[in-house]
């Protein structure tokens, strides 16, 4: 880690609580929330809307340059359901929340969306497609698997997340206090 603070990846299928997770996990660390979803909208780093899909056409080139200077300051909980395109030297951990079908299909509809889009997302959680998307782009050790299915569930995920990075923030902290102990013995 080569800034002062890590930055965490919060992934995962639409629904399956990244938002709900960042938020908590930023506010007990005093982190940045970055909502992608939301900045693409907001800043209008896409290119259009697409009718079939129901969502903007993110421009990846756009997102990248928008959050350039933020990541290497670190500090920042990233929340996005695609995690390939990001560059990978940008974070030091990947959490890819789960949730059961059932519940991730009651989350969908209660948020209003076409059949087609939820059993299109749906299946994208049965495939497991963002836990392979961040398992080919991250270091193994990085990408930590978490069920999101209950409430239980979002309590442990915080506890684990915040006690990830403050043992990150620790061991960087005791390096580079060993560096400087032994830069003075010289
Ligand atoms: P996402 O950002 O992945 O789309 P969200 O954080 O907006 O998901 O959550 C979708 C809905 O599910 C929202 O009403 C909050 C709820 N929720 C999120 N995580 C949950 C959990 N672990 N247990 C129960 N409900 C959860």
């Amino acid at each position: 880690m080569n800034r002062s603070r890590p930055n965490i990846l919060i992934t995962g299928t639409p629904g399956t609580g990244k938002t709900t997770t960042s938020e908590l996990v930023a506010r007990e660390l005093g982190f940045r929330h970055i909502n992608v979803g939301e900045w693409v909208r907001e800043k209008g780093l896409h290119s259009g809307w697409n009718q079939e899909f129901e969502c903007f056409d993110l421009d990846e080139d756009k997102v990248c340059d928008a959050l350039e200077d933020l990541m290497a300051e670190g500090g920042n909980v990233v929340d996005h359901h695609g995690c390939d395109f990001f560059p990978e030297r940008w974070f030091d951990l990947v959490a890819v929340l789960q949730t059961n079908n059932t519940e991730l299909y009651d989350r969908l509809q209660k948020r209003g969306y076409s059949a087609q889009k939820i059993s299109e997302n749906v299946e994208c959680e049965i495939m497991l497609v963002v836990l392979e998307e961040a398992s080919e782009s991250y270091r193994p050790e990085i990408v930590k698997p978490l069920s999101s299915d209950n409430t239980d569930d979002l309590e442990r995920n915080v506890g684990l997340i915040v006690g990830w990075v403050r043992g990150m923030i620790g061991a960087a902290a005791a390096g580079a206090a060993a560096g400087q102990q032994q830069h003075q013995q010289r």
